[in-house]
């Protein structure tokens, strides 16, 4: 089955958190009929600030695909302004994660809809309608899984550690608190059930996709899926284009190089895309490689690799099935 036409609509389901998640999953939309789309989404970054719950990577990949995100800051709303953080600040209140006038609107609106009993699965449907989005956008779970980050300086939780430390403390391990107790939402489990393809986004893939995958019975229905499963490198030239993944690769004792990242997830892929400027390692990758331009700075370069992942995942789907 090809996968790679817009007359065609087949499912796709894509991992994603952070910003690089967020611009594949953009790229993706744009090269596919309206609702072949399906992101799962990291919600271990999740917390309560102001009183309020926060789902960075969620709206990350809400604003993205609503074509409303800020292009430099790469999170938060395009045209923000900062009138209430000013005024939370000159009435002592913290300040050190900057909610904009925006993108507080969106957020009174979830805590006051998971406040009346909405799953967060329901919130995040009814904010992808409200916004104009074509695809499917899912939390990972419904319940509550926090990223905890153990660091020299002792243990953080993951915005604490990311915006307000500005990832300076050495990482000695990661945590999913709450993972134990999440469950496969059916919304999870239908999208990985019926899924034509399945991508891994450019996202860390310590902080952004093993929480999605720590989500029990998700990794296994991943493996066991007779989709294609195709990774894109989040690290490029050794570094990562936004974040601290490379960082928390040294820190750990690793290379910071795609083959790290094959390593990790390697049992739960088929192929793996890396970037030209990794053209020599593609040799040494176990798993069916692609090599092209990774970078994304606008939506026809996000589009352009979403095609090619596309274009990959048909072949592998193609080369999985035997011949007559
Ligand atoms: N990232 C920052 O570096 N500084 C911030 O003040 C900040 C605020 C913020 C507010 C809403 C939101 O949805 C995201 C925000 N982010 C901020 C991004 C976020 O911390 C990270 O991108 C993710 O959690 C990592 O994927």
């Amino acid at each position: 089955m090809a996968i790679t036409t817009k007359a065609t609509k087949p499912k796709i389901v894509a991992l994603a958190g952070g910003v690089g998640g967020a611009k594949l999953a953009a790229g993706l939309q744009a090269a596919l009929p309206p609702g072949s789309l399906t992101v799962i989404v990291n919600t271990g970054d999740d917390f309560e600030h102001w009183g309020l719950n926060i789902c960075p990577d969620l709206d990350t990949v809400l604003y993205n695909l609503a074509d409303m995100h800020n292009p430099e800051m790469g999170w938060g709303r395009r045209d923000e302004r900062w009138t209430v953080l000013d005024e939370v600040e000159r009435f002592g209140g913290e300040n050190w994660f900057r909610i904009g006038d925006r993108d507080l609107a969106l957020h009174l609106r979830r805590t006051e809809w998971l406040r009346m009993g909405l799953s967060l699965t329901e919130v995040i449907d009814r904010l992808r309608r409200m916004l104009g989005i074509p695809s499917t956008i899912l939390p990972m779970c419904n319940e509550p899984v926090r990223t905890l980050v153990h660091t020299e300086e002792g243990d953080l939780p993951f915005q604490h550690y990311f915006v307000r430390r500005r990832c300076e403390p050495a990482l000695i391990d990661l945590s999913f608190v709450g993972a134990d107790s999440a469950t496969l939402s059916p919304e999870v489990r239908k999208a990985l059930q019926s899924a034509d393809l399945i991508v891994f986004c450019p996202s860390n893939p310590y902080v952004s996709i093993d929480p999605i995958l720590s989500v029990p019975g998700l990794r296994g229905m991943v493996r066991q899926s007779s989709a294609p499963r195709i990774a894109v490198s989040p690290i490029v030239g050794g570094q990562a284009l936004k974040g601290p993944a490379a960082k928390m690769m040294r820190e750990l004792g690793e290379v910071s190089s795609p083959l790290t990242v094959v390593d990790h997830l390697g049992d739960v892929l088929d192929g793996f895309v890396l970037d030209r400027a990794d053209a020599v390692l593609a040799d040494a990758v176990i798993l069916h490689a692609l090599v092209t331009g990774t970078v994304m700075t606008d939506l026809p370069s996000k589009e352009r690799l979403a095609q090619e992942v596309l274009a990959f995942g048909a072949t592998l789907r193609q080369s999985s099935i035997p011949a007559d």
